[in-house]
């Protein structure tokens, strides 16, 4: 117990705790500096962001299985662990050779740089947190070791340390205590230090006053009205139209890019006869639509809620890519956030009648902040993952065959219309029913094509059709009902869909990847 004691106070844990406490300087002299320039790549999140994009899928799944919405909270602690772990090495590295550590310091100043030099939408100026940040933790990490070296004639520290006189001074003890003393003092100057960049950052940035300020224009052409019976009669059924609040929200960005619609701007380059800009004043000036779309994630399982419908404001792109001319060959647009995600999505799809947008609204509100305020693209029949680009910034009219999309790098498909599905919200997985009438009850969707026939089958039984609640348009999902005449026991509750070409929902079981699940979804059930 006393030789560990002594141990934990040596030298070479002190050297450690340098190391951890320079790295802690780094980061909090980049943040509070990244602070007076911009929120947008600040090391932390730079570094968060290089991290997930270079996670292979599988671990991405995984983390999202295992922590769910915490996800992000572990990919920070994972991230602080390991920093703090190379700091410790990094100290140790520095006291025994002074030379070395500063090469490691400078090796990972070079890492968070280029971390954040790789981020869609910076420039060269937004190095400077961190190159500033870099050299603040040299000189900590430097002041730091001096009183270590003090502590023993150390052979190889500098020479102009161990020549110094005053290590005979106060010898060993004086040197742990300035030690522990500066070291403290730097700790928390540093937690002051990335607070009030963090305060400083939210207080400059402040989009949700300014999002909450903004009164969109009315629509040119309104959203025809919502037909009555839409909604399925059936308690517990999911709300026809989804509230902001409760819509799923699917994307790779760690902090919510923050963007004032004076700094927004759309840039329309590529395969065009003319390269266009829209700022957001363009977007309030032009002749805006309105439509209810239900958005469907590509990686929503069978029976999942990664599905929402709302009612989108926006100004149709068709109407964009007329200004700007694409050229001929042209099959894509790639639609680009200010985060550095991007889709993929086919150049007709752009131009039809199907009224895909750039939206600014979504059920009567600005786009709230996470489903991508101020500018997003929403386009009826595609999978997000290649249609709906939240905080869109650039759209460039190329060709499959000459760009890729995120996903499409990462082994999702380069196109991904939206498959035919029937979803059972009621009953739900292993209820406890009464014997007698039990409602049954879900939606269905199959956007473009539209929704012809929702069957249900109990068990092994016969398929029998169940009743379609009115269908708004071939965009939206429509909901459905069956009454159900339970016997007791245990059972299976199936549900499948038929689209207006005629085509039955698929019982072919697949996976999200690559372009989306398919299958019957089987509720199991036990009736008393
Ligand atoms: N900038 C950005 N836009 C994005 C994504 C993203 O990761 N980043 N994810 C896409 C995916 S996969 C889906 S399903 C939809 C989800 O939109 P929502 O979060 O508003 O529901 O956004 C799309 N747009
Ligand atoms: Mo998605």
């Amino acid at each position: 117990m006393k030789k560990l004691g002594l141990r934990t106070k040596g030298p070479e844990t002190m050297a450690a705790l340098a190391g951890v406490v320079s790295a802690a300087v780094v980061l909090a002299v980049a943040e509070l500096i990244g602070a007076f320039f911009t929120a947008r790549a600040t090391p932390v999140f730079a570094l968060g962001s290089t991290f997930i994009d270079f996670t292979p899928s599988w671990m991405k799944d995984f983390a999202i299985a295992t922590f769910g919405t915490n996800d992000k909270a572990a990919l920070f602690v994972g991230m602080g662990v390991t920093i703090a772990l190379l700091a410790c090495v990094l100290g140790v590295v520095a006291y025994k050779k002074w030379a070395l550590g500063v090469l490691g310091v400078l090796f990972m100043g070079a890492v968070i740089v280029a971390a954040v030099l790789t981020r869609a939408g910076v420039g060269p100026a937004d190095a400077i947190p961190s190159v500033l940040g870099t050299i603040a933790g040299l000189i900590v990490l430097r002041r730091l070791m001096v009183p270590l070296w003090r502590m023993k004639a150390w052979p190889e520290a500098p020479a102009d340390v161990a020549a110094d006189a005053d290590r005979q001074v106060g010898g060993a003890g004086t040197s742990r205590r300035r030690f522990f003393a500066a070291a403290g003092i730097t700790a928390v100057a540093a937690g002051i230090a990335a607070t009030g960049g963090r305060l400083l950052g939210a207080a400059r940035n402040n989009i949700a006053q300014a999002r909450n300020a903004l009164t969109l224009p009315a629509p040119v052409k309104a959203a025809p009205p919502v037909p009555a019976g839409v909604q399925s009669p059936v308690a517990g059924v999911t709300s026809w139209l989804t509230p902001n609040n409760e819509f799923y929200r699917i994307d790779t960005a760690l902090s919510v890019p923050e963007i004032n619609v004076e700094d927004w701007v759309l840039r329309v380059h590529g395969m065009v006869e003319k390269e266009i800009t829209l700022t957001f004043q363009d977007l309030l000036d032009a002749d805006l639509i309105e439509s209810h779309v239900t958005l469907t994630c590509v990686s929503n399982p069978v029976g999942g809620k990664l599905a929402g419908n709302a009612k989108w404001l926006g100004m149709p792109i068709r109407e964009v890519l007329a200004m700007a001319k694409p050229k001929e060959g042209a099959d894509m647009v790639l639609s680009t956030s200010i985060d550095g995600f991007s889709a993929s999505t086919p150049l007709e799809v752009l131009q039809d009648d199907r009224d895909a947008m750039l939206a600014i609204g979504m059920n009567g509100e600005p786009l709230p902040i996470e489903h991508g305020y101020p500018v997003r693209m929403v386009v009826p029949g595609l999978y997000g993952f290649v249609s709906a680009t939240k905080w869109v910034v650039d759209l460039e009219v190329t060709r499959f065959a000459d760009s890729k999309a995120y996903w499409t790098e990462r082994g999702w498909s380069e196109r991904g219309p939206i498959k035919t599905m029937a979803r059972v919200d009621v009953p739900g997985s292993f209820a406890k029913l009464k014997a007698g009438k039990v409602a049954v009850g879900g939606t269905a969707w199959a956007q473009t094509r539209g929704i012809t026939k929702v069957e249900v089958q109990i068990d092994d039984g016969d398929w029998v059709e169940a009743t379609l609640s009115t269908e708004a348009s071939t965009i939206t999902w429509r909901q459905w009902s069956y009454e159900w005449d339970a016997t007791p026991g245990m059972h299976y509750v199936k549900a499948r869909a038929t689209d207006s070409t005629g085509e039955v929902q698929t019982d072919k079981r697949a996976d999200p990847v690559p372009d989306g699940a398919s299958g019957w979804q089987s509720v199991a059930v036990t009736v008393e």
